[in-house]
This record gives C-alpha cells, sequence and structure tokens, in this order.
C-alpha cells in the first residue's frame, strides 16, 4: 500500500490532520491501536479556544459544536473563602466554549467515514522504518496479517505513550520536564453544574475544579496525592470532598452517580525537535501539560493545523522551506501554552512541600490578580488562547 502521509493515532491531532490533507487533495492513511468505540468513549478535554472551533469549522465539523456547545465568557478563581470572576469577552473579546473532547472526536470520526477516510482501527504494533530517509515506511498487523505503508511522510499523532517520539534515536531529542507530585481525581455525572461557569478553587485542602459538559451533565475534578486509588473514593466521599473545597458554591453542588471516575497524574513535558527527518509530530506526542491551563487538546488541533499547512505548502511548491521551520514554529506557541498551565498549576494547588513562604507567595498573586486588569487581560489572553501564528 502506498500513501502520501501515514497518520499515527486518532486523536484530535490525527483525525483532524487527515481532514485537513484530504480538503487539500493529499491522500493519507490514520492508523489508530484501538478499537472506534474505544476512541470515542475516552472522557478527557471540555474547553475549547475559538481558534480550535476555527479549525473544526475549516473541516466542516463544527456545527454540532455551535449548537451544542456553551460559550463560557468568564470564569471564577477562589482561594481562602474569597473568589472573583475574570471577564475574557470584556478583557480580550474572546471567549471560550465548553463541548466536550468527546463530542469533537465522534465528529471528526463520524466525517471521515463519510469522506471515506475511514481512518484503520485495531492496527496492532505500528512500527516506524527509514524515517531518516527519502523513502520511510510503517508496518503494522491488522486482521493477523502484516501490512506495509509506504509513504512521504510519518504524522507522529500517537500521543504521550505511542511509538513515534520513541523511534527517534535519543541523541537526536531533547526532553524537558515537570512531574508534578499529585494527580486529578475526575467525577462525570448527570447532574446540573453548580454554577454558570467554571470555578477553580485554590483550598487548603488542596485544588477542585467546577466544569461541565452541558447543562444537564457536570464534570468535576480534585487534586489528590500521586499514590491514590480510586477506590477509596466512593461517590459520597468525592461529593463531600467538593463540597468543602468549593465551599462558596456548596450548597448548588448536586450529588449523583458517577458515569465515570478516573485519576489522571499530573506532567509538563516538551520534547524538542517536533521534527526528525520525515517524521513529524504533533500534539501529546510531543508535549504534554497539566490540565489546569485546558491547554491540551488545544495545542493538539494547533498543530494539526500548522502541520497540514506546511504540508499543503510542501506538496504545492516542492519547497521544504516550511518544512525545516515547522519544528520551530510549533514549538514558539506550546512554550506559551506551556507556561501558562504551569504557572497555573502552581498557582492553584497545594504542593506538599510548600513552605510559608511559597503560600505566601500564592496568595499575593491571587490578591494581585484579582485587583489589576492588566493582570487579568493576561490571564484572559492566554486562557481564551494565544493566536495560532
Ligand atoms: P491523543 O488524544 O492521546 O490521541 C493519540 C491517539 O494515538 C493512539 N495511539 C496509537 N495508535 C497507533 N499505534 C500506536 N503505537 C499508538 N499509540 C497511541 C491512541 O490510542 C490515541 O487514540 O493525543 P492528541 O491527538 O495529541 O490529543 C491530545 C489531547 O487528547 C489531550 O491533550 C487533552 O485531552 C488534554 N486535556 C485537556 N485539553 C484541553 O485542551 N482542555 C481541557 O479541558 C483538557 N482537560 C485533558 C483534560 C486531559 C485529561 N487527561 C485524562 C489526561 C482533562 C484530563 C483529565
Ligand atoms: C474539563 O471540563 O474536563 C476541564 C475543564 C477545564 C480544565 C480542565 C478540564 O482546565
Amino acid at each position: 500500500m502506498r500513501t502520501q502521509i501515514a497518520i499515527i493515532g486518532a486523536g484530535p491531532a490525527g483525525l483532524a490532520l487527515s481532514h485537513l490533507l484530504h480538503g487539500a487533495g493529499i491522500d493519507a492513511v490514520v492508523l489508530e491501536r484501538k478499537s472506534r468505540s474505544h476512541v470515542e468513549g475516552r472522557i478527557r478535554a471540555g474547553v475549547i479556544e475559538q481558534v480550535s472551533i476555527d479549525v473544526l469549522d475549516a473541516i466542516g465539523v463544527g456545527a454540532r459544536a455551535h449548537r451544542e456547545g456553551l460559550p463560557h465568557t468568564g470564569v471564577a478563581l477562589a482561594m481562602d473563602g474569597e473568589h472573583f470572576r475574570i471577564d475574557f469577552k470584556a478583557l480580550t473579546g474572546k471567549c471560550v466554549t465548553v463541548y466536550g473532547q468527546t463530542e469533537i472526536t465522534k465528529d471528526l470520526i463520524d466525517a471521515a467515514v463519510e469522506r471515506d477516510i475511514d481512518p484503520v482501527f485495531e492496527a496492532q504494533n505500528v512500527g516506524l522504518h527509514q524515517i531518516d530517509g527519502q523513502a520511510p515506511f510503517v508496518t503494522y498487523e491488522a486482521d493477523g496479517r502484516t501490512v506495509r505503508l509506504d509513504c512521504d511522510f510519518v504524522a507522529g499523532c500517537d500521543g504521550q505513550h505511542g511509538v513515534c517520539r520513541r523511534s527517534i534515536p535519543g541523541d537526536a531529542l531533547r526532553s524537558y520536564e515537570q512531574v508534578y507530585p499529585f494527580g486529578w481525581l475526575g467525577i462525570l455525572a448527570d447532574v446540573p453544574p453548580c454554577n454558570d461557569e467554571l470555578i477553580y478553587s485554590n483550598h487548603a485542602k488542596g485544588f477542585a475544579l467546577a466544569s461541565m459538559r452541558s447543562r444537564t451533565r457536570s464534570r468535576y475534578y480534585i487534586q489528590v496525592p500521586i499514590e491514590e486509588k480510586l477506590e477509596e473514593w466512593p461517590d459520597s466521599r468525592l461529593w463531600d470532598e467538593l463540597k468543602l473545597r468549593l465551599d462558596s458554591a456548596a450548597d448548588r453542588i448536586s450529588p449523583g452517580t458517577a458515569l465515570e471516575k478516573s485519576i489522571a497524574p499530573l506532567r509538563s513535558s516538551v520534547t524538542e525537535p517536533m521534527r526528525y527527518g520525515r517524521l513529524l509530530l504533533a500534539g501529546d506526542a510531543a508535549h504534554i501539560v497539566p490540565p489546569t491551563g485546558a491547554k491540551g487538546l488545544n495545542l493538539a488541533l494547533g498543530d494539526a493545523k500548522l502541520l497540514a499547512d506546511t504540508l499543503i505548502a510542501y506538496f504545492q511548491s516542492g519547497n521544504t522551506s516550511g518544512l525545516e521551520s515547522y519544528s520551530a514554529r510549533a514549538l514558539a506557541r506550546v512554550w506559551k501554552a506551556e507556561r501558562f498551565s504551569w504557572w497555573f498549576t502552581r498557582l492553584m494547588h497545594r504542593f506538599p512541600e510548600t513552605t510559608g513562604f511559597e503560600r505566601k507567595m500564592q496568595a499575593a498573586e491571587m490578591d494581585y490578580l484579582r485587583h489589576s486588569s492588566a493582570a487579568q487581560t493576561s490571564f484572559a489572553e492566554n486562557y481564551v488562547g494565544l493566536p495560532l501564528d
């Protein structure tokens, strides 16, 4: 088999890339390790930036996000019993949309099948070959046989545990990483949200977040020690803890049965460069942000757009300069989202080793944010998303 671009991974980055290439007449094959139902069932991100909506619109799959997504023009921040609102719309003229990654993934897969893009699900043992030469190829197993897929380029969109980044020789990469000593325990339940907008709370017992998927479905998170076991958190204990940590909204929190509950570790990491020969990385395959800034999905879609534009320009002109600068252009945006996510994570969580001085710094930072419109503008500008270029 032969294609122009072999895309590894059918997450938001890989799926968006396949659509953008398809729209420009470039042939791509998407290879995904998991089943379609598994990919469509994963509960992940909830907040999408306007530039991400623009990417979905450019692909022609934005209609449901416009119809069912909830525009949020601001967010509430709370610390030590005090809370205040940051008004994105007034400060930047922009807002974000609450629309689940689960729904975006379904929209992208449905449209892919309609357009005969047909991702190959359950493609096992994907292997990358000769990515540093002129004629790379990918092998994988499907239905008990090994398939060879020749291509011009490989797009590594296979997330943080994928095979693509690992296929690059270690001495060609540099990784930067910060591991946080806690995770987020999340719960999804069919109960009305406790507030019209998200509430991020730094409480003495740890961080909590009130989010939502719709007017009838809530998503909440609390900070837990990294070694915590899910079994230690029956629903009733989790709802009690949420009421405690989200004290300003406690009487509006309606407990309900968990549709999903999981613990996600928090990590910041970037691998540079995002290109090795004919392999180009996009999304979580190259960088991870802690979820506090709600940036992971948005970065994945931003990378997909930049990579699609780069490949389209290459196939139209034969000029390799765009390919050569892809990594630097992508990383310029990635590092700013890393900075915001890291800063917001440090501001909102209780770190086990926190000294009295660092607690005072958190309180002073929050007080500054509450009273300075310059600080709020900076926050809002980053939260709603920096421009793609
Ligand atoms: P994905 O979504 O992980 O997709 C990668 C795909 O590659 C497949 N794969 C392979 N396929 C073939 N062969 C292999 N060897 C393979 N190895 C892996 C995987 O099965 C998968 O289908 O990466 P992508 O496309 O880069 O997208 C990244 C986003 O999914 C991620 O950054 C976000 O979910 C992060 N995130 C959030 N981002 C936001 O923008 N806003 C949010 O509000 C937000 N909240 C979150 C989040 C992530 C969370 N978790 C669970 C880590 C909240 C949480 C709790
Ligand atoms: C979510 O709704 O899943 C969500 C919202 C905001 C975040 C992270 C996750 O910062």
